[in-house]
């Protein structure tokens, strides 16, 4: 088997709807280059035809694009020996309403995006020059047609008619997103030359309940096999030592074999063992010659999803267990990384990963109005030790369930599994994104009901309740399948069991941030507060005159409803800052970075033992952005770390530390993370905002593995004058650290606590203050690593960091009110 990629040379155009297709292609005006893999944007902007979507308010300037048709052409040359075998092309993404011809012959029409196309063209080809055309037709044209049809149904975020169509929604704009409405061939378009190839190749592992086993059964599809076909399946272990070797005649086209191994290396996420992995090879073979060939790197992991009676509380836990472990899984939300995914690099990918695994989180999940992502990405959870959990493509919407609809969505779920399936990060597939929420906020969905579900006012049931898990449990089934997310009770809002989506904070009720652990769920699996994109991000696309908060621009890249209002309201119930874009910048950044802390430690406390893992898990919406924007991201698109991600990891560490303080009343507990106790000592000391020490309590504790451990609880005199630390010392080092402050914030006096930093060896930094210091930021350009940042000091407390590629650079230093007047006079 012989690939060609064909992604020279391609060309296009926007359709002129006075002509034919053939006749269209054929004209010599108004062609541009066009990247392929990629969209019609990218080769507009390139060609300088549109300005850069992303800049001020040019989103809107743009919309034109989405309106239109558009041609693709290629032209490729074959040598008379090429263009006599057997071929086909391979369109591994359409995006959506495309048509393909060869050399003026219609191919097929496809209309979605997430499902590749194969068409032999084995007597097409010719000897010479070759021509590939293809049309996208205006998906908001398309699915406006079909609304007109069938009926507008019930969305949040961007046209109603997107959810006709399958093509990532979010292309339609969303709360934190532009609308692009891209059209191309997103994926790579290839040409296979020859026939016997490896169509499919399968291979799950059935671990045993003790792990002590596992067998991994390989099913190898060859197609176009002859009698002399055969395959070789080799497996190497963890060493890159040949384990298993079987050389097989294909016979009737697929060659099953199982092969055993005792005693398998597992994979874990990181922090709780090694990342292990298998190498298989099938290799298919006619006579001496290979033919084709396909690798797989596989884990073996045993995935449980415990959904079991708690002691003393309602519901049932919604924990997963991982080779029998039972894990607090603290993670994020995924969004795609730009609206035009083929501008996203591998080391994009792998920093922001990495950057969720430096602040100890365990999953991402994959949110879905966006992508399935690309391999690269599946690959590095492997590596990196993340767990995944992968949304279908639905979001927020009333989905239709019509036959054709059903046909399309099925073919999309199948290749889509078949292509993920083997990597042991994905551990659950969930299908779709709160769409139980939306029905039942349009009181569409009876739980009760078991019947035909597209007879109701809830069609899509059907996709979630039966096409869905019929497609896992066929190709993939070791692993888990959840209906949706939020999903579990009768109540979609239930905390008491199943996934939970907590926007009291935010939206809906705009619940104080403080209150977080009050909107507790069995499993967390969004919540969020917004914050700005860094300074420099920001300024990137705003044009000198809109450079303040409320500006005009500033206000279009927030895309939340209301999102300057409550961010505005938050503000004002937090802290105090100057009406400058690099104070709201800072602000911003800071109360998100409380308040999302405030969520994992509030959560992570109830994970609290056997029998009490009340809340196993907390995702943040949203790890990164796909644009310079104000949104819930951690992470902004230029990959520039926001405050709130080492506020998070200090709530995620192994050891993590956590103090309440409800009026007068401290409470203060340690979480063991590991899977050892741990004797520790805990020191508790309470300053004035002079710097006085006012008490200090010294404890020792067996810290209990794997759960939170209650430490003690006091009433604090003069509190709204009292700093409280706590540190967790084990082996003569601090592990861990929290601090409770008066609140809010706002009330506190605005003074200098002069702050002193001292370089040490290998870019270590000691950062200490006279008096407590809140949130202290550091910056020093985008060069630097900092192992942690946002720091809370107090005195005679000095902390350690380490600021990788600092040098002698200068350190810019920010903290709580670090802007106000008062403390300059
Ligand atoms: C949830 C997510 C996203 C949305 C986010 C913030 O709805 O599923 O759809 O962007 O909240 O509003």
């Amino acid at each position: 088997m012989q690939k060609l990629a064909l992604q020279q040379a391609w060309q296009a155009k926007q359709r002129d709807p006075q002509r034919t297709v053939l006749a269209d292609a054929t004209s010599s005006e108004g062609w541009i280059a066009a990247p392929v893999p990629g969209t019609i944007y990218e080769a507009l902007i390139a060609a300088k035809q549109i300005p850069d979507p992303f800049d001020g308010l040019n989103e809107l300037d743009v919309q034109w694009v989405g309106d239109v048709d558009w041609l693709y052409r290629c032209d490729f040359e074959l040598s008379a020996e090429q263009a006599s075998q057997p071929a086909a092309l391979h369109f591994a993404g359409l995006d959506t309403i495309a048509t393909v011809w060869l050399n003026d012959q219609e191919l097929f029409s496809s209309d979605n995006m997430f499902v590749p196309q194969r068409a032999v063209v084995s007597n097409q080809l010719q000897a010479g020059k070759n021509q590939l055309l293809i049309e996208f037709r205006s998906a908001l044209k398309h699915g406006h047609g079909l609304q007109a049809e069938m009926g507008q149904l019930g969305v949040w975020n961007g046209d109603p008619s997107r959810l006709y169509l399958r093509k990532a929604q979010y292309h339609y704009g969303w709360d934190w997103g532009p609308a692009l409405l891209t059209a191309g061939p997103w994926l790579p378009v290839t040409l296979e030359l020859g026939a016997t190839r490896l169509s499919d190749l399968a291979c799950p592992i059935t671990v045993a309940d003790d792990c002590s086993t596992a067998d991994f059964g390989v099913t190898a599809t060859v197609a176009d096999a002859t009698a002399d076909t055969a395959v070789l399946i080799q497996l190497w272990n963890p060493a890159g030592e040949l384990i298993a070797e079987k050389h097989q005649l294909v016979g009737a086209g697929s060659v099953q074999h199982t092969i055993t191994v005792d005693q398998p290396s597992l994979w874990w996420p990181h922090g709780y063992g090694a990342q292990a992995r298998y190498r298989l090879t099938v290799s298919v073979f006619a006579g001496q010659t290979q033919l084709d060939q396909r690798e797989l790197q596989l884990g073996v992991r045993r995935v449980r999803l415990v959904q079991e009676p708690l002691r003393d509380e309602a519901g049932e836990t919604f924990l997963f267990e991982i080779n029998n472990v039972p894990m607090f899984c603290g993670g994020a939300n995924w969004i795609p990384a730009d609206l035009l995914t083929n501008r996203i690099s591998n080391e994009t990918y792998r920093r922001l990963l990495q950057a969720s695994v430096d602040s100890h989180m365990i999953m991402i999940r994959i949110w879905g109005g966006g992508i399935y992502e690309v391999d690269h990405f599946y690959d590095l959870c492997d590596e990196l030790g993340l767990l995944v959990w992968q949304d279908f493509m639905f979001a927020c919407g009333m989905y239709p369930a019509h036959p054709a609809f059903l046909a399309s969505v099925e073919a999309e779920a199948i290749a889509q599994v078949q292509r993920l399936r083997h990597h042991p990060s994905i551990v659950l597939w969930c299908g779709n994104n709160e769409d139980y929420q939306i029905a039942q906020t349009f009181n569409a969905y009876d739980h009760s009901f078991q019947g035909d579900f597209t007879q109701t006012s809830f069609p899509a049931r059907e996709i979630y309740e039966r096409l869905l898990p019929k497609v896992c449990a066929t190709y993939d089934p070791t692993t888990l399948y959840w209906p949706g997310s939020p999903y579990g009770g009768t109540d979609v809002y239930d905390k008491t069991r199943g996934d939970r989506h907590t926007w009291d904070v935010w939206h809906s009720a705009m619940a104080p941030y403080q209150d977080y652990p009050k909107y507790e769920g069995r499993f967390v699996s969004e919540f969020g507060m917004e914050s700005s994109a860094a300074l420099q991000t920001l300024l990137s696309v705003l044009p000198a005159d809109q450079r303040y908060p409320q500006s005009r621009v500033v206000e279009h890249h927030n895309k939340s409803e209301g999102g300057a209002r409550r961010l505005a309201v938050y503000l004002n119930d937090t802290l105090r800052f100057e009406n400058t874009l690099e104070s709201y910048v800072y602000a911003t950044q800071f109360m998100q970075a409380e308040a999302l802390a405030a969520a994992y430690r509030g959560w992570r406390r109830r994970w609290a033992g056997p029998g009490r893992y009340a809340v196993a898990g907390a995702l943040v919406w949203q790890l990164n952005d796909c644009w310079p924007v104000i949104s819930w991201a951690i992470i902004d698109s230029a990959l520039r770390n926001k405050p709130a991600i080492y506020s998070i990891g200090r709530e995620l560490a192994p050891i993590s530390a956590g103090l309440q303080r409800t009026k007068a009343q401290l409470e203060a507990w340690v979480v063991n993370g590991m899977l050892k106790s741990s004797n520790a000592s805990i020191i508790i000391t309470g300053y004035d905002l002079q710097g006085r020490l006012l008490f200090e309590q010294n404890y020792t504790h067996e810290l209990a593995a794997n759960q939170a451990n209650p430490i003690t609880s006091f009433e604090i005199a003069l509190a709204d004058q009292t700093v409280v630390g706590l540190q967790v010392v084990i082996d003569g080092a601090v592990v861990a650290r929290a601090s409770s402050w008066p609140e809010p914030f706002k009330y506190l006096p605005a003074y200098d606590p002069q702050i002193s930093v001292t370089r040490l060896a290998d870019d270590w930094l000691e950062i200490s203050s006279q008096r407590p210091a809140k949130g202290v930021w550091l910056q020093a350009g985008d060069a630097v690593h900092w192992s942690d940042n946002l720091l809370d000091l107090l005195p005679n407390q000095p902390q350690r960091i380490q600021a990788r590629g600092l040098g002698q650079q200068p350190i810019e230093i920010k903290w709580l009110h670090w802007d106000q007047q008062e403390q300059r006079a």
